[in-house]
């Protein structure tokens, strides 16, 4: 008599029951991180993504991952190649603008640059080498590198110097002596010069492409040290600095068409101290004025891995929000940024990860 009376108390239960269960939206839910991990190497450097594949140079072993990604950058496939020898040293990456969907490397110990086809149809296809072109002479280890029009330019780590290379004729280029060490290149988008961050020397390089005339500008030391990151952006060229081995100053600049430098530090509590490495602006940024910044402890243990999302007002010249995303792995040296229509992807240097951070 027992279970029956049970099975009757609980279907009366189960009638009166007040709980409602109903399927929910995701929208409003806080970003969403996913680290995809790459074949081991000790340094996982740059990316650029070419349809639905994200390419990451891997420094050390001179590898090339593809990685084949969903909307969201979550990683579908994952293949490594060889890019020469493992000692060949690939690190920058940059899209071809005259060669669309092809891609530059640098090979830094090998003085090389190379156009690829990354034939993106496929994860697994292995790339292929259409160009190959020799760093001039002197010139020692290539690290950025950008195409402009027939031009390259490419920053020389070893040797201290900015190069400027036609792709289509390389018997025409200049070398443009820096100090040490020169990491990025941007041009300006409104008086056209080229600017180069120099880090350990806490300088930036101007060059006047047409004259030959070089300048140092020297960052302010009260504003903080060690410029890394640089890029063309709205109004001007937009750059990094990364601080010192025990201090970052949570702050970067901004160099108007006349050289005037403009200091942003962060406020927040996270943001303040934070150890600015790279840069980027969002694709939307001419309509959402958002940029995105990464803190990284490549030279400082203590600082926090971090990606720092900032919204400027319409006139570029205060911050209005700052948002800031701990990376899941910290002391993995955070290294690039590179956001797309859906997400933000960040490379982490030692531990073989491609972060991507979304809101699905
Ligand atoms: C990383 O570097 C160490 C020391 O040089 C080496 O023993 C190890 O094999 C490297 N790991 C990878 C995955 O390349
Ligand atoms: C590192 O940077 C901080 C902040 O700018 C500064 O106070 C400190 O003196 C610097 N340390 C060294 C060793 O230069
Ligand atoms: C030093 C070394 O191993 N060199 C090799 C690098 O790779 C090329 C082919 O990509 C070989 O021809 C070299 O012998």
């Amino acid at each position: 008599m027992l279970i029956p009376c049970l099975i009757a108390l609980l279907f009366i239960h189960s009638i009166v029951a007040e709980v409602t269960i109903k399927p929910v939206s995701s929208t409003g839910f806080p970003p969403t991180q996913v680290e995809n991990l790459l074949p081991l190497a000790n340094q996982t450097h740059e990316l650029v993504k070419v349809e639905e594949i994200v390419l990451v140079s891997q420094m050390d072993n001179s590898v090339l991952v593809k990685v084949q990604v969903d909307k969201y950058g979550v990683a579908q496939q994952v293949a490594g190649f060889q890019i020469a020898n493992s000692t060949s040293g690939l690190h920058g990456l940059a899209l071809s603008t005259k060669n669309p969907g092809m891609v530059w490397l640098t090979l830094e110990a090998d003085n090389k640059l190379v156009l690829i086809d990354p034939v993106a149809a496929s994860a697994t296809a292995a790339p292929k080498v259409i160009k190959e072109i020799d760093v001039p002479q002197l010139g020692n280890g290539p690290h950025y590198v950008g195409e402009y029009d027939t031009d390259l330019w490419v920053s020389l780590k070893e040797s201290n110097d900015v190069l400027r290379i036609n792709h289509e004729n390389p018997t025409d280029y200049n070398i443009y002596k820096g100090v040490a060490r020169p990491i990025f290149v941007a041009q300006h988008p409104i008086n056209k010069m080229f600017y180069s961050s120099e880090d350990t020397s806490s300088k930036l390089m101007k060059i006047n492409p047409a004259t030959g005339e070089t300048t140092q500008i020297d960052v302010d030391a009260s504003a903080g040290t060690t410029p890394v990151g640089m890029v063309s952006g709205p109004k001007g060229i937009w750059f990094t600095l990364l601080g010192n081995k025990t201090a970052g100053t949570g702050t970067f600049g901004f160099i108007d068409q006349y050289d005037n430098i403009v200091y942003h530090k962060l406020t927040s509590p996270l943001g303040k101290d934070a150890a600015l490495l790279h840069l980027k602006f969002d694709v939307a940024y001419e309509t959402n004025y958002k940029m995105y910044l990464l803190s990284s402890s490549i030279i400082n243990p203590k600082v926090l891995d971090m990606v720092i999302k900032i919204t400027f007002d319409e006139q570029w010249t205060t911050i209005k929000d700052e948002e800031v995303i701990v990376i899941p792995t910290q002391q993995c040296a955070a290294h690039r940024l590179l956001p797309t229509q859906f997400n933000v992807f960040a490379t982490e240097l030692t531990s073989s990860k491609l972060l991507t951070v979304f809101s699905p």
